[in-house]
């Protein structure tokens, strides 16, 4: 396999797709070692057909906003592959949606669902609507707008949409509405729905607390544990919140958030009503921290700046995209941090990673260790084609050995000569292995 050829086709294919050309020259970098052990991937073309989606869905969508005047947005959905199932992954409504991000994402995606064991293929959508500042009504039309255009992609064994930054329990709610009004049907199509009428309990904790067990895994390793730990997070919505829940239940003390704006230093951790309270912010669709400072006065909040400065045992990236420098990596490792795991998906720049590596910290890239969400997704699926509900508990048991099965294969296919474990190599080769098989099983379609 000659990787940089295939990077610079794509280059020339797709000019300025800088984040999907990210990710998939990570993955191919990982894995060129096992392609080349595998001559039958080459003669069977599985790097060309696995980094180019089936297909890439582009709409417009208008709709009308509480002056009455008319709004256009575009709206995407990328089905990257389906060798293991309906095409999964999120909607993404943020300003900064484009091509790009999405097929990044939907690329993450194949491999993230791979490696939690569940039927599901790669997707992944959104639009460019940004929801700061929009009232109910304005988000229920745009949702309805959204979904005119998107039903007749999707469906329960086809395509499952389901939330991702910007699109959470609200939104879901408002796009499951109108695909049920449109399709006639009430197949639970989309995941992360409202827990008195289908969602799965445990859904909007999950990827948060998957996150924490994957770690914990992590710490295992060096024969440690979260307690007494010092854990930065940044982000402030359902994933963060989801961590401080869990890192808070299991003795460790999550330190910081962020937005923005800015971030918010919390000397005594963010513990009790205070992770309540990041979901009333996240809520308030205003996309800042700085009113935690003023709630929780024993708090600090420092505008313009990342949270990686702050001195900590663990960093858990949470909010999006290359939200991690090298510049912050060299300030974790110079502070001492013991483990990083990216909880956003492709948190950290590679340069940011190389860093980790080169200094042997333990680092879980996000398609492993956040893959909770889009795992306990899938228990939603299972639980919507049974027509029966688990309790919290089991799917909990269950979310907990999916991380746990995702952190074994990791290290099986990750360990290197000197012991160190490269989690990013790991995961990609596992993920990748499942799905490259299932294509060759299936043919070239
Ligand atoms: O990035 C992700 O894995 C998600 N946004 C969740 C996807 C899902 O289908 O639950």
């Amino acid at each position: 396999m000659n990787l940089n050829q295939i990077i610079s086709n794509l280059e020339k294919k797709h000019p300025g797709e800088q984040e999907y050309l990210q990710a998939v020259r990570e993955v191919l970098e990982t894995i060129e070692e096992v392609v080349n052990e595998n001559p039958h991937f080459e003669s069977a073309g599985i790097i060309d057909r696995i980094v180019e989606p089936d297909r890439v869905l582009m709409f417009k969508v208008p709709w009308v906003d509480d002056n009455g005047k008319v709004q256009v947005n575009l709206g995407y959905r990328v089905q990257f592959n389906n060798a293991l199932g309906p095409y999964k992954g999120g909607l993404r409504f943020h300003p900064s949606v484009n091509l790009s991000i999405l097929k990044f994402l939907g690329f993450e995606q194949i491999f993230k669902n791979a490696l939690t064991t569940l039927p599901m293929g790669g997707g992944k959508g959104g639009s460019d609507f940004n929801p700061k500042g929009k009232s109910d009504g304005e988000i229920m039309r745009f949702c309805q707008a959204f979904m005119l255009e998107l039903w007749k992609l999707i469906g329960p064994e086809t395509d499952v949409p389901a939330g991702d930054i910007g699109v959470g329990g609200k939104e879901i709610g408002y796009l499951y509405g109108m695909y049920k009004k449109l399709a006639r049907e009430n197949t639970g199509v989309l995941t992360g729905k409202g827990l008195g009428w289908g969602g799965s309990l445990i859904r909007p904790e999950a990827t948060g607390f998957g996150g924490v067990y994957f770690t914990e895994e992590m710490l295992k390793m060096m024969d440690d544990n979260f307690e007494g730990k010092t854990v930065t997070v940044s982000g402030f919505g359902n994933v963060a919140w989801g961590v401080a829940l869990k890192v808070t239940e299991l003795g460790g003390k999550v330190v910081t958030i962020s937005g923005p704006d800015g971030y918010v230093y919390d000397p005594e951790g963010v513990s009790g009503e205070k992770i309540h309270y990041l979901l009333e912010l996240r809520a308030s669709n205003q996309d800042i921290v700085a009113p935690y400072a003023e709630e929780f006065p024993e708090a600090k909040f420092i505008p313009g700046k990342h949270p990686w400065e702050v001195k900590c045992d663990i960093a858990m990236p949470c909010a999006t995209q290359n939200e991690l420098n090298e510049e912050d990596a060299r300030n974790l490792i110079n502070n001492g941090v013991k483990v990083v795991a990216e909880v956003s998906n492709m948190g950290c720049t590679p340069e940011a990673i190389k860093l980790f590596h080169d200094n042997k910290i333990p680092f879980g890239p996000g398609k492993a260790v956040n893959a909770g969400g889009v795992a306990v997704s899938g228990l939603e699926m299972t639980q919507n084609a049974m027509k029966l509900g688990w309790t919290k508990e089991e799917v909990d048991a269950k979310l907990l050995q999916i991380m746990r099965n995702i952190h074994e294969v990791s290290v099986r296919y990750g360990t290197e000569d000197d012991g160190y474990i490269n989690y990013v190599k790991g995961a990609n080769v596992a993920g990748f292995l499942k799905v490259a098989n299932a294509m060759i099983d299936q043919g070239v379609i």
